[in-house]
């Protein structure tokens, strides 16, 4: 089995590492440099046309967009039993909070980052930024994670970025979500594997 996976440190990949780190999958690291414009050049544009990371390579089939990843390789790797099975009745919410991450919470905080105005509640897919923050702060209220008591490759990637938006102040303080991040950060494999991507940005960063 080959799997590649393309990388570039501080960047939505960055999640995309913690899962697999969390799955314990074996990989091969393709990392990419923003700043030598990596993602943009020949090579990768003919992996992913949309030139964005996170991407895989899986025995040679392309997979991008990270939610898409996450579902895959959580069920690649059933025995880390981070994603419930087809027949588990968390698998519908399971898949849910999956997607509303990407269709939901990402539109509605560029949206509030970028300071414009979404438009009509109808035509907006998350409706509006208070539903779409309520509706996961009474999801995180429950805890102590996504889905109750089984953590799953969901909470790596809600984990992930809302820590990453908490941490630039991009979304209002909140209870629920300051206790959610600290169990989220306690663990160990997220501690190491954030330490590694630290280390990879750095060397980065002395790129000329
Ligand atoms: N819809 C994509 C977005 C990925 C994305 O925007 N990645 C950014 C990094 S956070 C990127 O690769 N930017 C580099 C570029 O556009 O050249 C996903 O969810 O995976």
């Amino acid at each position: 089995m080959s799997l590649v996976f393309f990388h570039a440190p501080n960047s939505r990949s960055a999640t995309t590492r913690l899962l697999l780190e969390e799955l314990g999958a074996p990989y091969e690291l393709h990392v990419l440099n923003f700043k030598t414009g990596d993602t943009r050049k020949p090579d990768y544009l003919a992996v992913n046309p949309m030139g964005k990371v996170p991407a895989i390579l899986h025995d040679g089939v392309l997979v991008a967009e990270q939610v898409a990843i996450f579902i895959y390789l959580a069920d690649l790797f059933p025995q880390a039993a981070l994603a419930p099975a087809l027949t588990d009745p968390l698998r519908g919410p399971y898949l849910r909070w999956l997607v509303f991450y990407a269709a939901c919470m990402e539109p509605a905080f560029i949206d509030r980052a970028m300071k414009r105005d979404p438009g009509s509640i109808a035509m907006v897919p998350y409706g509006t930024w208070d539903t779409m923050f309520g509706t996961v702060v009474a999801q995180l209220e429950a805890g102590p994670w996504l889905l109750g008591d089984r953590f799953t490759a969901a909470d790596v990637l809600w984990g992930a970025n809302l820590g990453f938006l908490t941490s630039f102040n991009l979304v209002p303080e909140n209870a629920a979500i300051t206790a959610y991040l600290a169990r989220f950060n306690a663990r160990p494999s997220i501690i190491a594997t954030r330490a590694k991507d630290a280390e990879l940005a750095a060397s980065q960063a002395a790129v000329s």
